[in-house]
């Protein structure tokens, strides 16, 4: 009798994890994406699912990159032509094309976190930094289609990042929800808009200061930049939001944005959309 009590006491505690165990809810997360440049391609996948996403983004390249990730949402009615004629950016950027948010600049050897959440539709990979030749990256062949599939209709929507500052790029400017300090931090990024932005941050060389960029910026951007790109988001439309991984050291940054303006093509730099900040 002792025993068979005690075998029913053993299953009366298991219950518990026994019910636990109905209810297999394993935390959702982003679907993470590999994408790696060398000098001039993209290495990706061909089709990712929608929804929230974390590209890993790494330079094997000899010379800096960023991926501009841009597209047509499957219901836009575009085809690969739009999206090619658009990619060469052949007139201003077109209304229906889309800039989920993606890597900035990062330098040979670097790598950077970005996340961000995919709709369906047909995109495409670009690199639009120039060689020191003058050429752009795209223009050498560095662009890879990208296929964002519906996910599955039950898929649970993963949480999103934790995010410790907020940046807030608009026309033109990036306003900061704190200032931003040395160590490793999780930043939102949202685009007050109205036009398409971005945020690299770039850490200044020592004793270098904003004119010093300016006047290499005003000077056809030769030699040496004052600055090396550290981090940052590519992104997203007006109204959206992402979050990119960065570490700073402590030293002195430029925020800057380089999307050509919707008006005169210019990037936005030359409009003012360029921060000078100390982290310590
Ligand atoms: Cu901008």
């Amino acid at each position: 009798m002792r025993i068979h009590s005690r075998a029913a006491g053993a299953l009366l505690a298991l219950l518990p994890l026994l019910a636990c165990e109905r209810k297999p809810v394993p935390p959702a997360t982003a679907n993470v994406v590999t994408i790696t440049a060398t000098d001039f391609a993209f290495q990706a996948p061909d089709t990712v699912p929608a929804g929230l996403t974390t590209f890993k983004f790494a330079n094997q390249g000899r010379e800096p990159h960023h991926v501009v990730l841009m597209g047509a949402r499957a219901d836009a009615g575009k085809t690969m032509a739009d999206l090619e004629a658009a990619m060469r950016m052949e007139g201003s950027i077109p209304e229906w094309l889309t800039f989920p948010g993606s890597p900035t600049a990062t330098i040979p050897g670097d790598s950077g976190n970005v996340t961000t959440t995919l709709e369906p539709g047909q995109y495409v990979l670009v690199c639009y930094i120039s060689s020191p030749d003058g050429q752009m990256h795209v223009m050498k062949g560095m662009f890879r289609p990208l296929v964002v599939a519906a996910a599955a209709a039950d898929a649970a929507a993963p949480p999103e990042p934790q995010a410790d500052i907020v940046i807030t790029e608009k026309d033109y400017g990036f306003d900061l929800s704190q200032p931003l300090t040395a160590g490793a931090h999780t930043i939102r990024v949202e685009n007050a808009g109205p036009q398409i932005h971005e945020v690299t941050v770039e850490l200044l060389a020592p004793g270098k200061t904003l004119a010093d960029y300016q006047a290499w910026a005003t000077g056809g951007m030769k030699g040496e930049p004052p600055t090396r790109p550290v981090g940052g988001f590519i992104g997203p439309n007006a109204g959206q939001h992402g979050w990119f991984d960065i570490t700073l050291v402590p030293g002195n940054y430029l925020l800057t944005c380089y999307v050509p303006d919707a008006q005169d093509g210019r990037p936005h730099v030359a409009h003012g959309m360029i921060k000078e900040l100390t982290v310590s």
